[in-house]
């Protein structure tokens, strides 16, 4: 019989928060944050006040980084909905190549480190894999994240590091980033007996910032495709008053303060947003995505995986 291992139930410690105001002018988005989460400063707008400053910067980047005329309908596209999603990102012999290597490395390093059952709830803790990457569970939900390396993963870390890749991520992020920073994803999806939170709803934090995700494998209805709300990257009068109530509420809880909003179906038709489109893909697709915009998992049925060459670079807000 198989043994099933279990991670244990130990919480992760807390990431360390700047101390002071000063963490008002960063990324900082946790409302346990006593500056971030002040409940009088933010019934008096401080939250509002932070998305419109951040809002601002975002347009003066776009202004900095004219798209390349390769890159122009993508890019467009992307500052319009907040998503893109490019087929045929490869030529079919690289393409192959990548899927061979991403989908063989995320394979081999189940060997290794053998699928673990969780029995933690909500956002987990992360779980260390030696010196190639760390899994983390959302629920039900494995994440495995591998580092790119030169030897281990040379055709993924040749893309991020060549010229049309770094021109169109730059362009779309704003600046330059970390090519290091840049990883393999697997996702496999669990019961929903552990409810993964991602599947809800949400947006990550409070400014534009980009996530992406290059998939080397179809990913169906089925696998628990992303699914984005298009043009829920605009800052609208409605949208502000929403993320009011929504700093007022949050800075008065007690506890889960968090910063990641999550909305309800009622309260985004509320906000007269399209409808939530998904991302049922074939393998050679990038789907950028900014987080800032309303977005979830989907649903995929127990088993299911995802193979992705992978960006989470979180941009500065107060910064070009
Ligand atoms: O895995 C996905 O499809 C999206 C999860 C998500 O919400 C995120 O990465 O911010
Ligand atoms: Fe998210």
């Amino acid at each position: 019989m198989q043994k099933v291992n279990t991670v244990g139930k130990k919480k992760a410690a807390p990431k360390k928060m700047l101390p002071g105001p000063i963490a008002i002018l960063t990324a900082e988005k946790n409302f346990a944050h006593p500056w971030i989460g002040n409940p009088l400063a933010n019934r008096m707008g401080l939250h509002v006040g932070r998305i419109l400053l951040a809002t601002a910067f975002d347009r003066f980047r776009r202004l900095r980084n004219i798209p390349h005329r390769d890159d122009r309908v993508w890019i467009q596209q992307l500052r319009r909905d907040g998503v893109v999603a490019i087929p045929d990102f490869l030529p079919s012999d690289e393409f192959a190549r990548m899927r061979d290597e991403i989908v063989g490395t995320i394979r081999d390093s189940f060997e290794r480190f053998p699928f673990q059952e969780n029995t933690e709830t909500g956002f987990g803790q992360r779980k260390n894999l030696g010196e190639i990457g760390f899994d983390r569970f959302d629920g039900g939900t494995l994440n495995r994240f591998l580092s790119l390396d030169r030897n281990r993963t040379p055709a993924s870390f040749a893309l991020v590091r060549s010229k049309r890749f770094r021109r169109l991520y730059k362009t779309a992020l704003g600046f330059g980033f970390n090519p290091g920073a840049l990883q393999l994803y697997y996702t496999r999806f669990g019961s929903e007996a552990n409810h993964d939170s991602q599947k809800d709803f949400h947006r990550d934090t409070f400014h534009p910032t980009l996530k992406f995700w290059y998939f080397v494998e179809d990913v169906s209805a089925e696998d628990g495709p992303f699914i984005y709300v298009p043009g829920s990257n605009r800052t609208s009068s409605a949208r502000l008053s929403w993320e009011h109530r929504r700093s007022v509420e949050v800075s008065a809880r007690t506890a889960r303060k968090g910063g990641a909003f999550r909305i309800d179906e009622e309260e985004l038709n509320a906000l007269g947003f399209a409808e939530p489109r998904t991302f049922a893909v074939r393998g050679n697709t990038l789907v950028i995505a900014d987080t800032y915009g309303f977005h979830r998992r989907g649903d995929g049925r127990p088993g299911a995986e995802r193979f992705a060459l992978y960006g989470g670079v979180r941009r500065m807000p107060y910064l070009f």
